[in-house]
């Protein structure tokens, strides 16, 4: 009789929040980004995905996705690199030992549920395949390390391999062809800044207007300023950003964060036809940091926004009181999710 075993692992990945923001791919069928970014993993908030992989010679043909309660295709050429890559590394396992279940060559199924808006501007591309990669890596018993299994991730989606490392994360771009060099790493940990917080204002929870992906691909297209981006300001931003976090120094780490920003929307806004992904409660946000710096005298806080309206707020813990209520003075004393999501204030402890 057939084994009806059903093999079954459950992780959670968190989101991460680009302080020097990829937008750029050299290679769109390998994923590669033609830049370096660096982020911070939210590793104690409670934007997460969790995800549970499991397969069995009891399920039907063909591996399957269940997204937030809806059956998802899983047929599009990033996830199935995953599934194929994944494969291939318990397929290795099996051949080098014979007494391991068989398990790669079994029907897959994914369960995974994000508890924040889907493609929102809020990463959860990135939570969700740094979730899926983890769960089936466990779920095979992978011996491979976080950064061979960001080079996986990086395949589903380019902001995931960062979310497969906690604390301040770089995703180093590369340069061989064949992508093995551009993977992720652990710039520091979570716990080298102790004090670092990050707020997060959910503006609107609407799915945003321009795919990252097809938004990127248009940029490189048609963008003069992406090249001063890629050439001149992102090595620059880089080599600033990691020497900020190493010196715990807050008014650099915050201004180059608002400057990379402002860099990636400018380059946005130069694209043809352009993309806006800032509205005037962006805007307001901004103002608001602009303003609370002013009134401390030194820097506070640091906008940055991805590729939709919501800030994220970076700030450290001794300015909280100062930093929080500008914010609730701005978008109204709410905390938590509210009908049709119009703020979210929740100071994340990273
Ligand atoms: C980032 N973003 O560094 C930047 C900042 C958005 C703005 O990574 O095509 O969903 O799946 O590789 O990772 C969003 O892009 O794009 C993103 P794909 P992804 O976080």
């Amino acid at each position: 009789m057939a084994d009806k075993t059903i093999y079954r692992a459950s992780t959670t990945a968190p989101v991460n929040i680009a302080v020097v923001k990829y937008w750029g791919k050299r290679d769109a069928q390998l994923n590669l980004p033609t830049n370096s970014s660096l982020s911070v993993t939210l590793s104690q908030s409670d934007l997460r995905t969790h995800t549970t992989a499991s397969c069995s010679a009891s399920y039907p043909e063909g591996d399957s996705l269940l997204l937030n309660g809806e059956p998802s295709d899983v047929t599009g050429h990033r996830t199935q690199s995953c599934f194929r890559e994944l494969r291939a590394r318990r397929a290795a396992l099996e051949a080098a030992d014979p007494s391991l279940p068989k398990l790669s060559t079994l029907p897959l199924r994914l369960v995974s549920e994000n508890n924040f808006p889907t493609a929102a501007g809020l990463a959860s591309s990135a939570a969700g395949f740094a979730a899926f990669v983890r769960a089936i890596a466990n779920l095979y018993a992978l011996p491979d390390s976080p950064a061979q299994l960001s080079l996986i991730a990086r395949q589903g989606s380019g902001s995931a391999c960062r979310s497969l490392f906690g604390g301040y994360v770089a995703w180093r771009m590369g340069s061989r062809p064949d992508g093995s060099d551009s993977l992720a790493d652990q710039v520091a940990e979570a716990s080298h800044w102790p004090d670092m917080r990050a707020l997060i204002l959910v503006v609107s929870a609407a799915k945003k207007g321009v795919a990252s992906t097809s938004g990127m691909q248009r940029t490189v297209a048609t963008s003069g300023l992406f090249q001063r981006r890629i050439d001149d300001v992102v090595p620059r931003h880089m080599d600033a950003m990691e020497e900020a976090i190493r010196d715990r120094d807050f008014a650099a780490f915050a201004e180059v964060t608002m400057r990379d920003s402002n860099s990636f929307h400018a380059t946005c806004l130069d694209t043809y036809p352009p993309i806006f992904y800032l509205n005037d409660v962006s805007r307001a946000a901004i103002g608001a940091v602009e303003a609370v710096n002013e009134a401390a005298g030194r820097t506070v806080a640091a906008y940055t926004f991805d590729a939709g309206p919501n800030a994220v707020v970076y700030y450290l813990q001794q300015d909280e009181e100062m930093v929080v209520g500008t914010f609730s003075a701005l978008l109204g004393d709410v905390t938590g999710w509210k009908d049709g999501v119009q703020s979210y204030k929740s100071p994340v402890v990273l």
